[in-house]
């Protein structure tokens, strides 16, 4: 038997429309991506997909990106677990900064070693920055010296694969239709890790917002076809070659 893994990007943000680099700063979705998370639940409810358990993390944009879907299928009652092993990537000291301007001031390089390296880490963000989470209370439980300043890539699949491998695998050794509504660079390093991409080569993957990514794993959680399956093709390559482009104005 095969096992139901759904993945879905959170709608277009707020920042996501202004361009600007986010990571943990909890900004909420626009109308376009309460939109977006509304047509995830039609495509859900067309394929019969419909969720037993959701994961999220701890920022409102995937957790209304969730909500929405879940409402709009008729499963908002599901059980639901949250954690900051699905937030997205803290993007350090360029959370708040343009995405263009910062090309543009850095040039392409730097910029796409920050974005899209998988060990390069940007700048660390202060703890009394504008921007910073450090002493958000709901990060309480990570111990001070593991809580992220910055993280490129390669630190959000050392701390995601271990909540994958744990809690997302045992619902769906359970048998459950899982739902994950994370982000852009979570669910990269899902991917990464599901369809065992290189380093050099998840470079060039973006996941577009608000369009479900079906996973069927076999046994060893392997995918049966690797890359899934996007319920809207046309649409997901669209929304992650826009995705791809953000660095231009
Ligand atoms: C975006 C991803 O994250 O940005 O933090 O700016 O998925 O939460 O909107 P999301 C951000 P890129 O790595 O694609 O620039």
């Amino acid at each position: 038997m095969t096992a139901k893994l759904i993945l879905l990007r959170h709608g277009e943000s707020e920042w996501n429309s202004k361009n600007l680099f986010t990571g943990w700063v909890d900004v909420d979705l626009n109308e376009k991506g309460e939109g977006e998370a509304r047509h995830a639940a039609d495509l859900l409810k067309e394929e019969n997909l419909l969720p037993d358990v959701v994961h999220t993390s701890l920022l409102r944009r995937a957790i209304h990106t969730a909500y929405l879907a879940l409402d709009g299928c008729d499963r908002h009652w599901i059980p639901v677990r949250r954690s900051w092993r699905l937030n997205e990537r803290h993007y350090g000291a360029l959370q708040g900064l343009n995405k263009a301007e910062t090309k543009e001031k850095y040039g392409n390089d730097q910029f796409m070693a920050w974005r899209r390296s998988y060990d390069v880490r940007p700048p660390d963000l202060e703890h009394d920055g504008e921007y910073s989470q450090f002493n958000d209370p709901r990060y309480a439980d990570i111990p001070e010296a593991e809580r992220p300043v910055a993280e490129c890539l390669k630190d959000v699949v050392a701390r995601m694969v271990p909540y994958f491998t744990s809690d997302i695998a045992a619902d769906l050794a359970a048998g459950k239709t899982v739902l994950v509504a994370a982000h852009g660079n979570s669910l990269r390093a899902l991917v990464k890790h599901l369809d065992e991409i290189s380093d050099e080569d998840i470079a060039g993957l973006n996941i577009p917002t608000g369009i479900p990514l079906l996973y069927e794993l076999d046994d060893d959680l392997k995918p049966v076809t690797k890359g899934g399956r996007y319920l809207d093709p046309e649409a997901a390559a669209a929304g992650a070659k826009a995705v791809a482009n953000q660095g231009s104005k």
